[in-house]
């Protein structure tokens, strides 16, 4: 082998990006990670905004794969802070000697494919090119931060924030005039933080969220000891469910409106009580049936209506053009009672546009704002805007950009046709951002480290065929459900001028993981292996 050389390499260094180096070290073979941050982390190296937690519990939200790393990690929290989660990267990269193979600042530009020698030759903006076998995107799902196109950006003269690429020393926004434009995840996170140092602070809503309360607390020593003590089964249970979740109360059978009123509030409130993301686990037609959703929507607005004391305002945050659980849940942490404060203010953007940002603020249709520092929490290019960002090329120099460009193809949301040896973690056609991440993220892996040690250095790429099959059922489970009926991040509608497509698998980590296994116990089946 030439010095540049090797068997792999993985694009990330995020959870998927260390855990496929650490499976291929495991088959003796050899990888180069890059990594466009100054360290291990991925999403939790980015997103250090004031507040960014995860919303999938941290007993649950870490690797399972090693028995010494999951005992010997404590987690403080129910929910684990950003700051945590980064430590726990550093941990998981030094315990298993990762950084040595993984080049940081540093992105790559270019992956192309060439059939004489059937590899990849991969291009940095260092102005490293390296040659491999393989080649692993394990580029995230949602690291392509979105500025939104507001005429004047430009033109404000104090400082704007992006949640998803915040500043490493923080921000202190004491006595500041602020604006957070965006009401998703990361806004709904961090707005009760920068609500306690600014003296005001304007919140620019396009539309309201359906959102779960963390009930956060420390961990209690007992629950955790006795978690680790069956940690495999814990993380069986998990592994087992649609979401990658467990659910306290089991998955949902029932169907809410075939039980009495007073039963199915009692049912939402018992979820409600024990608090995250699956207070949507409830009831069996939630996710296909509209009257049977506005039983849950009705009971999650009853609940901001509560919280809410300027009855305006709660209605402005109360979501009611689509379903619950269509866009993505989000899990808070004093969100609604910041709307208490007598300096917290909610503009509705789509009573009063936004118009421009100038020099000193924002104008709306009805008049103008002065303010310090504006923060976008604008969401993502999700799912395939970081892959559009890198030139990749697959059989006879065919762009993956251009193959994507009416929406992602992908046999199992693994691999593409054309793109021989190109493996995606967690990509558009499998469950990834409907699940737990690490679970998704740690199936993804095995399965392709299982693979390579099958094919045994052969070459192997899906059939259109079984790929077409794969993207049309993807697409055709969707239909029917609540998703479909939002402009969410899920379908692209966040991003101007992407094609409209359900990108995720609804079908669940369970049923997948199933599916996947099952192609490859049938030799690959829908895959050329050479
Ligand atoms: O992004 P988002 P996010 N003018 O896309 C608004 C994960 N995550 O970073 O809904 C005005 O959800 C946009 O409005 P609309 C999680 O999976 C997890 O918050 O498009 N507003 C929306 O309100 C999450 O779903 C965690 O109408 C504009 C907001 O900006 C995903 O990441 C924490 C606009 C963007 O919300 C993304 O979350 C954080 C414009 N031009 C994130 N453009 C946890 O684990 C956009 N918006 C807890």
């Amino acid at each position: 082998m030439r010095e540049n050389d090797v068997d792999a390499v993985i694009v990330g260094a995020g959870f998927a990006g260390l855990y496929m180096l650490h499976r291929l070290r495991g088959l003796g073979l050899s990888a180069r990670v890059f990594e466009a941050g100054d360290d291990v982390g991925g999403t939790w190296y980015w997103n250090r905004y004031p507040g960014a937690r995860c919303d999938v519990e941290s007993m649950e939200y870490s690797f399972s794969f090693d028995e010494h790393l999951q005992q010997e990690w404590d987690w403080t929290e129910r929910y684990a802070t950003q700051p945590e989660i980064l430590r726990y990267a550093q941990h998981v990269a030094e315990r298993f000697d990762l950084r040595r193979d993984i080049t940081f600042s540093t992105r790559v530009e270019s992956a192309h494919y060439d059939e004489a020698s059937d590899r990849w030759t991969v291009t940095t903006d260092g102005g490293e090119t390296v040659s491999a076998r393989y080649c692993v995107m394990a580029t995230g799902c949602l690291s392509s931060p979105q500025v939104p196109g507001i005429p004047g950006i430009a033109d404000f003269e104090g400082p704007t924030y992006m949640t998803g690429l915040w500043p490493h020393e923080g921000v202190d926004f004491t006595g500041q005039k602020v604006a957070v434009i965006g009401t998703g995840s990361s806004a709904i996170q961090s707005i009760p933080l920068i609500a306690k140092q600014a003296s005001a602070l304007t919140v620019y809503q396009r539309t309201p969220n359906y959102i779960a309360p963390a009930h956060n607390h420390p961990l209690d020593p007992d629950y955790v000891a006795d978690v680790k003590a069956h940690y495999p089964d814990f993380r069986e249970e998990a592994r087992d469910t649609a979401i990658g979740i467990r659910l306290p109360f089991g998955p949902p059978e029932q169907l809410a409106l075939a039980v009495p009123d007073a039963e199915r509030e009692a049912h939402y409130r018992k979820l409600w009580d024990y608090g995250g993301l699956t207070m949507l686990a409830s009831y069996a037609d939630i996710g296909i049936d509209l009257r049977a959703n506005e039983t849950i929507a009705e009971f999650l607005r009853a609940r901001i209506r509560e919280k809410v004391r300027d009855p305006e305002t709660a209605e402005k945050l109360c979501p009611k053009d689509y379903p619950a659980g269509a866009k993505r849940m989000c899990v808070d942490i004093g969100y609604y009672e910041t709307f208490n404060l007598d300096h917290v203010h909610l503009v509705d953007i789509n009573e009063e546009p936004i118009e421009r940002l100038t020099a000193t603020g924002i104008d709306t249709a009805t008049g103008h704002r002065d303010f310090d520092a504006i923060v976008f929490a604008t969401g993502f290019d999700a799912m395939t805007g970081t892959l559009g960002k890198i030139d990749i090329r697959g059989r006879g120099g065919a762009k993956l950009a251009d193959k994507w460009a009416a929406g992602p193809r992908a046999y199992l949301g693994l691999m593409s046709a054309g793109f021989p040896n190109l493996f995606l973690i967690t990509g558009p056609g499998s469950p990834s951002v409907l699940s737990n991440m690490i679970v998704s993220i740690e199936q993804h892996v095995g399965w392709i480290a299982d693979c390579l040690a099958a094919i045994g250095g052969g070459t192997i790429e899906p059939l259109t065929e079984a790929e077409d099959a794969w993207v049309e059922h993807v697409n055709m489970i969707a239909q029917p459900t609540i998703y479909m009926r939002a402009n969410s991040w899920y379908l692209g509608a966040n991003i101007p001028g992407k094609p409209r497509i359900f990108m995720p698998y609804v079908g669940g980590v369970n049923s997948y993981r199933s599916i996947s296994r099952e192609v490859a116990d049938k030799g690959y089946a829908g895959f050329a292996v050479n």
